[in-house]
C-alpha cells in the first residue's frame, strides 16, 4: 500500500513538472543519487518534517558553506518545504553540523574525545537534546567528516529510513580514497566511454563541483587529474596553474587533486640531460618540482607513476630498479606531507612466457626498499581488469609495503557503457578472497586495510568512468558502479545488494516493484556477462578496442595482446596451464591456495581456465564434458543476457521515460552482442578442438 502511494506521488511529480524544473532536468540522469525528489510516502515525510525543521551550521569555511548548501538543497527537496539555516535551534528538530571548533553547540556536547577516536572523516549522527530542545547531530573532528555526516543523514531519508531516533558512528576502514582518471590534456580519455574530459583541456567548473558533491556523499576524497600515460606537459607552469583551479573547487569537498608524473619529466620539460633517479640533479628537479606544486597546491595529494609499462619511461632505462625510481619523487613530496602511488602494472618488454607473473617477480624482492610514503598500486587481478581473475598475487605478498588497490570502474573488458554490468559483486569477490597471508583469515580487505600486516598507510583508486556525457557515465547504470565503488572504498564490508539497494532508492525511486526489479537485474548482470563472454576462467579473448569478441585476434605487435596467447585452444584442450607443470604461476599463491590451484579438481570451476590446459573431455563438477560446459555457459550468458532486458521491460511507465529508453536501448544491444560472443567464441573453439 505505502510502496503503491509513494509510487503514484513520485510519477505524479515527475510528469507533471515543466521541461527544465528540478525533476524533469533531474531526468537526464545528472542529479545521480542526489536526486532529492520529494518523499512520496505522506506519513513518512510528516514524520521527517518534524524530525528536521531547520539547519544550523554555524560554520563559515568553503566546506561548511557546502555542507549546509547541501543539506538545505537535499532537505528542501526531499520534504517538499524550505528547511532553512538559521544560527541556533528555536524549536525541536535542528539539524546541528559543524565539528567542535565551528560549531558551540557541538563543542558544549562533550564528544570531544569520542570525535577524536574516529578521525577528521569519521562522524557521528546522533539525536539529542541540545539547549532544551530536540535536535540531530551531524558532528566530527573535522569538517571533511561533518560532510560525510550530512550526506549520511540526507541518504537515510533518500532511502526511507527511519531519523529519529539515531546513534550512528562510522569512520572509513581506507584512508585515501582516490578516482584516477585517465584523461588526457587534450580533453580525450583512455578507455572513456562517456564523453570528454571535463578536466582539460578547459575545466567545466559547475560539472566539477557537482562531481565533487557525488564524491563528497559517497567518500571519495582524492582524484587523479591527468592520465597514468602522463603528458609531461601537465607538469609545468601552466598546467599546474590549472591543476590548482581545479583543486580549489574540489577543496571545500574533502577531496585532494593529485597527478600522474611521467618518468622522463626532468629530461622532457627540464632539460637535464637523464631521469637517472640516482642522479643529484634529478633529484633536485623533483624537489623542486615538489616545492613549486606545493605553493600552487597546499594540500596537494601526491604523484601516480606508471613507468617501465607500455613504453612508458621509467627508472630500469638507467638499470635503477621500481623501488629506486620511486623512493626519487617520494623524497621530494615528503617535506609536504605527500604520497607516491607506484603502479605494479608492468610486463616486460620482451613477451614474457606468461605475462601474469611479471609484476609480482619484480616488486617481491623489493618490499622494504621503498620509502615510507610509496604506496604500490596493484590492479585487482594479475592481467589486467577482465571479467574475472583470481586476485593479484601481490596482495599479501608485500609485507612491508603499503599497497593500493586499483579497480577499474569504467568497464574497459566489461562491456564499456553499452552492456550493464553491476561491478560491486566481483570487487567484492576481490575483497573477500582468501589470500592465507597469516593463514586462514587473511582476506585481501584486511591487507588492503593494513589489519593483518599492521600497516598504519591504507589506500584504493578506482579508474573513473565520468565525462562529459549528460548522465556522467553513458550509462545510466555505470553510476551505480561509480557510487559502488566509493561505498565499498569506504568500507568494503558492505554487501553488493545493499549498496545497490541504496543507489536504486536514491537513482530511481522507491516502489517495491522497482526496487525489487532492478536489484535483481543488476545482481545477475556480471556472471552473465562473465558467461556469454569468458567463462570458466576463460581471458582476454578480445582484441582492439576491447570491446567485441576476438578469441582468434594475434596482434603482430606483441603475443601477449592476442587471444590465443591466453586461451590455448587446440586440439587437445583449452585453457593457460599455470601449474607447476606449466607457467608456475600458482607458486606466487601461498598454501593451501598453491596447492588447490595447482590441480583441476581443487580449483573452482570459475577459475578452471585460468589455471590448467584441459582436454576437451575432461569432466567438470557438473558431469558435462569441458566442451558441453563452454556450452552451457554461454547459452545461459545469453538466455541471462536477454532475462535482464525481459526484466527491465516490466519497469515500462514505473520510471520516468528518458531514461526507461535510454537503458532499454542499451539491454537490447547487450543481449544481441551476447549472442554475437557465444556465437563467434563457440564457433571457434569448435574449429580449434577440431583441429586434429
Ligand atoms: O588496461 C590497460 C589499458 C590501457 C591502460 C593500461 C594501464 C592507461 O588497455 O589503456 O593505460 O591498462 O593500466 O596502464
Amino acid at each position: 500500500m505505502t510502496g503503491r502511494r509513494a509510487l503514484v506521488v513520485f510519477a505524479c511529480a515527475t510528469a507533471l513538472l515543466p521541461i527544465g524544473a528540478g525533476g524533469a532536468a533531474a531526468e537526464t540522469g545528472y542529479d545521480l543519487w542526489l536526486r532529492y525528489s520529494p518523499v512520496g510516502d505522506a506519513p513518512r515525510r510528516d514524520a521527517y518534517r518534524l524530525a528536521a525543521t531547520a539547519i544550523v551550521v554555524t560554520g563559515r569555511s568553503p566546506a561548511s558553506e557546502a555542507t549546509a548548501a547541501e543539506l538545505r538543497r537535499g532537505l528542501t527537496g526531499l520534504l517538499g518545504v524550505d528547511v532553512p539555516r538559521i544560527e541556533r535551534p528555536r524549536a525541536s528538530g535542528a539539524i546541528i553540523a559543524g565539528t567542535p571548533s565551528n560549531s558551540p553547540l557541538i563543542a558544549t556536547l562533550g564528544w570531544t574525545d569520542a570525535l577524536a577516536r574516529l578521525g577528521e572523516e569519521g562522524y557521528v549522527l546522533r539525536s539529542a537534546t541540545v539547549g532544551g530542545l530536540r535536535a540531530t547531530v551531524i558532528a566530527s573532528k573535522g569538517q571533511a567528516g561533518a560532510m560525510y555526516g550530512a550526506f549520511h543523514f540526507l541518504r537515510l531519508i533518500q532511502t526511507g529510513q527511519p531519523i529519529d531516533p539515531l546513534d550512528i558512528a562510522e569512520k572509513p576502514r581506507l584512508d585515501r580514497r582516490l578516482l584516477d582518471h585517465w584523461d588526457n590534456l587534450d580533453g580525450s580519455i583512455e578507455r572513456g566511454y562517456a564523453g570528454r574530459s571535463f578536466f582539460w583541456p578547459e575545466r567545466v567548473d559547475d560539472r566539477i563541483r557537482d562531481y565533487a558533491r557525488a564524491n563528497a556523499s559517497i567518500g571519495i576524497n582524492g582524484a587523479v587529474i591527468n592520465s597514468v600515460n602522463a603528458n609531461p606537459q601537465s607538469l609545468t607552469p601552466p598546467l599546474l596553474e590549472k591543476s590548482a583551479a581545479i583543486a580549489a573547487i574540489l577543496r571545500p569537498y574533502g577531496i585532494r587533486v593529485y597527478l600522474a608524473a611521467n618518468f622522463a619529466a626532468p629530461r622532457m620539460i627540464g632539460g637535464l640531460a637523464t631521469n637517472d633517479p640516482r642522479d643529484p640533479a634529478v633529484a633536485r628537479w623533483w624537489r623542486e618540482k615538489a616545492d613549486e606544486i606545493y605553493r600552487l597546491i597546499p594540500d596537494f595529494g601526491g604523484f601516480v607513476v606508471k613507468a617501465n609499462s607500455e613504453g612508458q619511461p621509467g627508472p630500469q632505462d638507467y638499470g635503477r630498479t621500481h623501488a629506486d625510481g620511486a623512493n626519487v619523487l617520494a623524497d621530494a613530496v615528503a617535506p609536504h606531507g605527500g604520497v607516491v602511488m607506484w603502479r605494479a602494472f608492468v610486463y616486460n618488454a620482451d613477451v614474457d612466457p606468461d605475462r601474469v607473473k611479471r609484476a609480482y617477480a619484480e616488486f617481491v624482492p623489493l618490499d622494504g626498499a621503498f620509502r615510507p610514503n610509496v604506496f604500490v598500486q596493484v590492479k585487482n587481478g594479475p592481467l589486467d581488469f577482465q571479467p574475472r581473475e583470481p586476485f593479484h598475487p601481490l596482495f599479501g605478498a608485500m609485507p612491508k609495503t603499503s599497497l593500493v588497490a586499483e579497480l577499474q570502474i569504467t568497464q574497459e573488458y566489461l562491456g564499456q557503457s553499452t552492456h550493464l554490468v553491476y561491478l560491486a559483486p566481483m570487487w567484492k569477490e576481490f575483497f573477500d578472497a582468501e589470500t592465507y597471508a597469516k593463514g586462514p583469515g587473511s582476506p585481501v580487505a584486511t591487507v588492503l586495510d593494513g589489519s593483518v600486516e599492521g600497516k598504519r598507510q591504507t589506500g584504493i583508486a578506482g579508474v573513473a568512468n565520468t565525462g562529459r556525457d549528460a548522465n556522467w557515465t553513458g550509462h545510466d547504470f555505470g553510476q551505480a558502479n561509480w557510487y559502488a565503488f566509493g561505498r565499498l572504498a569506504w568500507n568494503p564490508a558492505l554487501r553488493a545488494e545493499d549498496v545497490a539497494d541504496e543507489w536504486i532508492r536514491m537513482t530511481w525511486g522507491d516502489a517495491p516493484d522497482v526496487v525489487t526489479t532492478i536489484r535483481s537485474i543488476m545482481r545477475d548482470s556480471r556472471e552473465a556477462y562473465v558467461r556469454y563472454t569468458m567463462p570458466l576462467g576463460l581471458h582476454h579473448l578480445i582484441g582492439g578496442d576491447h570491446y567485441a569478441p576476438m578469441p582468434e585476434n594475434t596482434d603482430p605487435r606483441r603475443a601477449d595482446w592476442s587471444a590465443p596467447y591466453y586461451h590455448h585452444a587446440d586440439a587437445t584442450g583449452i585453457g593457460f596451464d599455470r601449474t607447476r607443470g606449466g607457467s608456475r604461476a600458482v607458486e606466487q599463491y601461498r598454501a593451501p591456495l598453491r596447492e588447490w590451484w595447482n590441480a583441476p579438481a581443487t580449483t573452482p570451476d570459475e577459475l578452471l581456465l585460468w589455471f590448467h590446459h584441459l582436454p576437451w573431455d575432461y569432466r567438470l563438477k557438473s558431469g558435462r564434458t569441458l566442451w558441453d560446459e563452454l556450452v552451457f555457459s554461454y547459452n545461459r550468458g545469453v538466455d541471462e543476457a536477454r532475462g535482464l532486458e525481459q526484466r527491465w521491460r516490466m519497469l515500462r511507465g514505473k520510471i520516468d521515460d528518458a531514461r526507461y529508453e535510454a537503458v532499454l536501448a542499451r539491454l537490447q544491444r547487450q543481449s544481441a552482442d551476447a549472442s554475437a560472443w557465444r556465437d563467434k567464441c563457440l564457433r571457434y573453439f569448435e574449429r580449434a578442438r577440431g583441429s586434429r
